[in-house]
Formats: C-alpha cells, sequence, structure tokens
C-alpha cells in the first residue's frame, strides 16, 4: 500500500464517493504542473493549431470566459503533462484507494477559476454519465494545484451517490435517443442536491492536495468569491482501472472509442489503444 494510502482514507471513499489525500503530490510537481498548463493555456488563447496531431481521444475542448476556463483532453497532446504523471506515483496512490491492480489514464479537465463571478461555478453533474464504460475503477483524480479554501471555488459532493444503482441521462445527451432502462432524468440529479436534507460535503483543500472521486459521484464547486487577485486551478484526470469494461452508451454524442475495429463489448479497453501506465506487482505491493 502506498505509504500515503491510510485505511480512513479508503473508508471515505467507499462511504461517500470521495476521498482526500493530503499533499499527495509534491510543491515541486504542482508548481511543474502549473508551468505546463499556463504554457497550454497560452497557446489555446493565441495559436491553438501548435498543438500537435489529435489521437484516439476526441480534439482538445476550451471553453474561457466570465474566469471559467475549462480545458479537456490535453493530457494526450501534452508529453510533459504525460511525464509528469507517469513519472509521480499518482496512479499508485488511486490504485490502492479503489483497489484496482492495473491503470490506463484516458481523458483530463483542467479547471482555473479567476477573478469573482457566479459563472466560475461549475454545476452539478457525475462523471460517468456520457461515458461507454460500466464498472466502479473510473475515478477522476482531481489535484489542486492552488489552495482551494470556501472562497476560492471549492468542490462539493453529494455523499453516499456512489451507491446510487441507476445512472443519469447527462444534460449533454444526444437528443431524442432512447436511454437504458437504468438511466433516470437529470432533473432528478437536480432535485436530489437541491433537496434540504441533502448531505453536502464541501472540500477546502491546499496545493498538492488530492480528491478521488467515484465515477457516479454527485459534484460541483461554488463560485470563486475571493475578492482578491489570484485564482483556483483544479487538474483532473480520469483513470481506467482493472474492472472496467467497454459498454456502448447510446446517450453519448461520440463515445472516444467507438471507431475502433479493437474495441469490442462488454471487453477491457485494448492496452494498444489506451496504454497500462501503472500495474500491481509484487514490487510495488509491498512497499
Ligand atoms: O474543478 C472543478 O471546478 C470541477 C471538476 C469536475 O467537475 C471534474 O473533474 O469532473
Amino acid at each position: 500500500m502506498h505509504p500515503k494510502v491510510t485505511p480512513d482514507i479508503i473508508d471515505t471513499y467507499n462511504d461517500v464517493g470521495v476521498t482526500q489525500v493530503p499533499g499527495a503530490m509534491t510543491q515541486d510537481w504542482v508548481a511543474a504542473m502549473t508551468t505546463v498548463i499556463d504554457g497550454a493555456l497560452s497557446t489555446l488563447r493565441t495559436d491553438a493549431s501548435q498543438f500537435g496531431p489529435k489521437k484516439m481521444i476526441p480534439d482538445i475542448q476550451y471553453e474561457d470566459q466570465d474566469g471559467y476556463v475549462r480545458m479537456v483532453n490535453l493530457y494526450q497532446r501534452l508529453p510533459e503533462m504525460r511525464d509528469l504523471v507517469e513519472n509521480s506515483d499518482c496512479a499508485q496512490i488511486v490504485a490502492d484507494v479503489i483497489g484496482s491492480d492495473t491503470m490506463q489514464p484516458w481523458t483530463d479537465g483542467t479547471f482555473l477559476k479567476e477573478g469573482k463571478d457566479e459563472a466560475t461555478a461549475t454545476p452539478w453533474h457525475n462523471d460517468e454519465c456520457l461515458f461507454p464504460l460500466r464498472g466502479h475503477h473510473a475515478p477522476s483524480m482531481w489535484v489542486a494545484l492552488t489552495d482551494v479554501d470556501l472562497s476560492n471555488a471549492p468542490l462539493q459532493t453529494l455523499a453516499g451517490s456512489n451507491k446510487d444503482p441507476h445512472r443519469y441521462v447527462s444534460s449533454w445527451a444526444l437528443d431524442g435517443v432512447e436511454a437504458p432502462s437504468n438511466f433516470h432524468p437529470w432533473d432528478e440529479l437536480l432535485a436530489r442536491v437541491h433537496a434540504p436534507s441533502a448531505d453536502i460535503r464541501v472540500w477546502e483543500v491546499c496545493a498538492g492536495d488530492m480528491l478521488i472521486i467515484h465515477p457516479k459521484t454527485i459534484h460541483a464547486s461554488l463560485p470563486r468569491t475571493a475578492g482578491q487577485s489570484g485564482r483556483r486551478i483544479g487538474f483532473s484526470l480520469r483513470w481506467i482501472g482493472s474492472d472496467i469494461r467497454y459498454e456502448y452508451n447510446p446517450t453519448s454524442k461520440k463515445s472516444p472509442f467507438q471507431d475502433s475495429p479493437d474495441i469490442r463489448e462488454g471487453e477491457p479497453l485494448p492496452e494498444q489503444i489506451i496504454p497500462v501506465t501503472w500495474r500491481r506487482n509484487t514490487q510495488n505491493t509491498a512497499a
């Protein structure tokens, strides 16, 4: 077991669907990742054609308005970002918390918030609704690259939503498709988080802390209300672990994998498409 992963950390993940690993990443790692992200943002703000060719993962998505910056799918395009992740022990930390034997990094989101505007809040959602995956080992590893106090857009989560037996039809789902019978309406998700009895947890963290979020866990962020200058950055990497199988999701606009003939319903995601970057063995089990 990784020394930063304690039984309490694992129990919290299983109970409420999110857990905090304090000081998971070093301050040097935080500084280096921030430099990579600032470089990507500057490229997107000036000349996005400088990014290299895209791979299996869909193209970069970029939103930048009212102090809310969201960049998706940088990881497969930025070797410096991949190096920072793959030369750290973050995969083992996540694997030990979720109980996975292999780890495949697949897609990512960077959430940068500046200024003070209601629009800096991230809306309520869960991550699995558009995933073409079945299983529990598809968490988000959200790393704080700045301190995140109550005024700096902390994440909030609905405790226990990780245990939902059903899924939701995302507000971004394809129009006019018939969702499978275990998908519930998005309004139901919103009603749950706004109910007076909702068990909402708010996660104030320090730069370098990691939150591991179960794919079913319903979450959002508060808006940035800090009057001072500065910003809040969260880097979120989605992992695929050993219990995950491909499952076509008809509500998803485009599965990142559906064009590949090597992807098969009910089977693990092939390593030649999404490489395994960490594998449990006797050496790291004993660490
Ligand atoms: O950092 C944020 O504001 C949102 C993060 C998030 O929703 C995610 O990683 O799924």
